[in-house]
């Protein structure tokens, strides 16, 4: 059996979960696949067993039944979105391919990581994880703004960022948008292009809506 360990409110896993769920899957409900759920608040991704699995202590993670784990995002959502489902959200054709992984890693880099360095430089919770440098904050918040410009561009005239299909970079920009607000950074104030992508993602993938329509399912 496989194994998927995911905090469901922390953006990397969440890439999986989304990219699950925009191929059809309800990932509580998989034949060969378990979610293992890792409490951030408990400090679960520090315990000796889930790091003897990965030295990082980060979600997510991918356990294969052969014993193979993969620790990083990126490869689990390349194996996920390889194994399961017909279309791939990587991109449908080598062209694709190559403009998905370059919206993706500018999504990732610019928008989603300047992020991240500015909330661990300064929420408390990860002051036992780094050696928190405040002067970073501000510069690097500053940097994803200036990178929300330019998908703000791209998105002119389009619904998603390469095709006509929802794929892999169009997931990551959502959740780097959408992990701005911790920050104060409004997703629906850095221009109608994205606030109206924000919204089109947030309508099926926010936390609340995901498990709103698998309670919504259930009930059927
Ligand atoms: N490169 C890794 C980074 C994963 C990562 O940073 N995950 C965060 C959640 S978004 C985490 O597990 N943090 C644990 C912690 O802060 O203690 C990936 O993309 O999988």
């Amino acid at each position: 059996m496989k194994k998927l360990y995911v905090t469901r409110t922390a953006p990397n896993p969440r890439k999986a979960l989304i990219l699950l769920a925009s191929k059809g899957f309800d990932v509580d409900d998989m034949d060969d696949l378990d979610v293992i759920d890792i409490d951030f608040s408990a400090n679960e991704q520090m315990s000796e067993a889930f790091t003897q699995m990965n030295p990082m202590q980060t979600v997510p993670v991918l356990t294969l039944g052969d014993g193979t784990v993969l620790n990083d995002s990126q490869a689990v959502c390349e194996y996920l979105d390889r194994v399961y489902g017909e279309r791939s959200v990587m991109g449908n054709d080598v062209i694709q391919r190559a403009q998905v992984c370059s919206m993706r890693r500018v999504a990732e880099f610019e928008v989603m990581y300047n992020l991240m360095l500015a909330f661990q430089h300064s929420h408390p919770s990860k002051a036992k994880r780094v050696e928190q440098v405040p002067e970073f904050v501000v510069p690097s918040i500053a940097r994803a703004v200036k990178a929300m410009a330019y998908f703000e561009t791209i998105l002119e005239g389009r619904e998603y960022l390469v095709s006509e299909q929802l794929s892999f970079a169009d997931i990551v920009l959502y959740l780097s948008l959408d992990f701005g607000k911790v920050l104060k950074v409004d997703p629906n104030g850095q221009g109608e292009n994205l606030a109206r992508f924000y919204q089109m993602m947030n309508e099926r993938f926010s936390i609340k809506n995901m498990a709103k329509a698998k309670y919504t399912r259930a009930n059927d």
